[in-house]
């Protein structure tokens, strides 16, 4: 199995995480999809990572579905519950955790896409997408409330999202003080930073 991605990518890094509880052997492959000299799209017409490419198979994206497969691979380490409202807790965990990136990733490169001049990016629109980050961490500290992880006391993919996106942040936008407003995330992202698979998988 290879996993092809980036080492600052939380997308990805969700996807390494899930790898490392699971003890899921793997070959990690570095491709930066901002890259001019790639080939852009081998493998996912969207030109995205993380993709996991399988013998015989074509390249499975994104990384929603990657970790749902992956957690069917072995029962060490269950995500994902089964079913049910559980189930929908965890999903829904994640869905946040990725929109905040997906509105994050929107922000930075209407600051930051070489293919566009200064004059033609556009100041509302970076605080339009920084206005969802703001609100989606209200909501993650909201439901974590003072418990122990995401959905109560197990460690479950709602962890490995909020902090994979916690940690992106960090990386990406370290002017925005989520640990200040948030105490209950800091808490959270302290203790989820001692897992062996968030310390290997720190975005750079
Ligand atoms: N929903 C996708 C998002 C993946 C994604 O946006 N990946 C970024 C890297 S952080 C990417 O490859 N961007 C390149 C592009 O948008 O062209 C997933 O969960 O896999």
């Amino acid at each position: 199995m290879k996993l092809i991605g980036s080492t600052s990518s939380a997308y990805v890094r969700k996807v390494r995480i899930v790898l490392a509880e699971k003890r899921l052997e793997y070959q990690f492959v570095q491709e930066n999809p901002w890259d001019q000299e790639q080939t852009p799209g081998t493998g996912n017409p969207l030109g995205k990572v993380p993709r996991l490419v399988m013998d015989g198979c074509d390249a499975m994206f994104d990384s929603r579905v990657i970790v749902e497969y992956l957690d069917t691979l072995s029962p060490v380490g269950k995500l994902i519950p089964g079913t049910g409202r559980e189930r929908a807790e965890v999903k829904s965990w994640e869905a946040l955790a990725d929109g905040l990136l997906d509105a994050g990733a929107l922000a930075r490169l209407e600051a930051t896409w070489p293919g566009r001049s200064s004059d033609q990016r556009c100041q509302a629109w970076m605080e339009r997408q920084l206005g969802k980050v703001r609100a989606a961490l209200a909501v993650m500290s909201q439901g974590l409330g003072d418990k122990s992880y995401c959905c109560g006391v197990h460690f479950t993919l709602a962890d490995v999202c909020v902090g994979s996106a916690l940690g992106w942040l960090d990386l990406r936008f370290p002017e925005i003080a989520w640990r200040d407003e948030h105490p209950n995330l800091a808490l959270l992202f302290a203790k989820l930073a001692e897992r062996p698979s968030f310390a290997s998988t720190r975005p750079e």
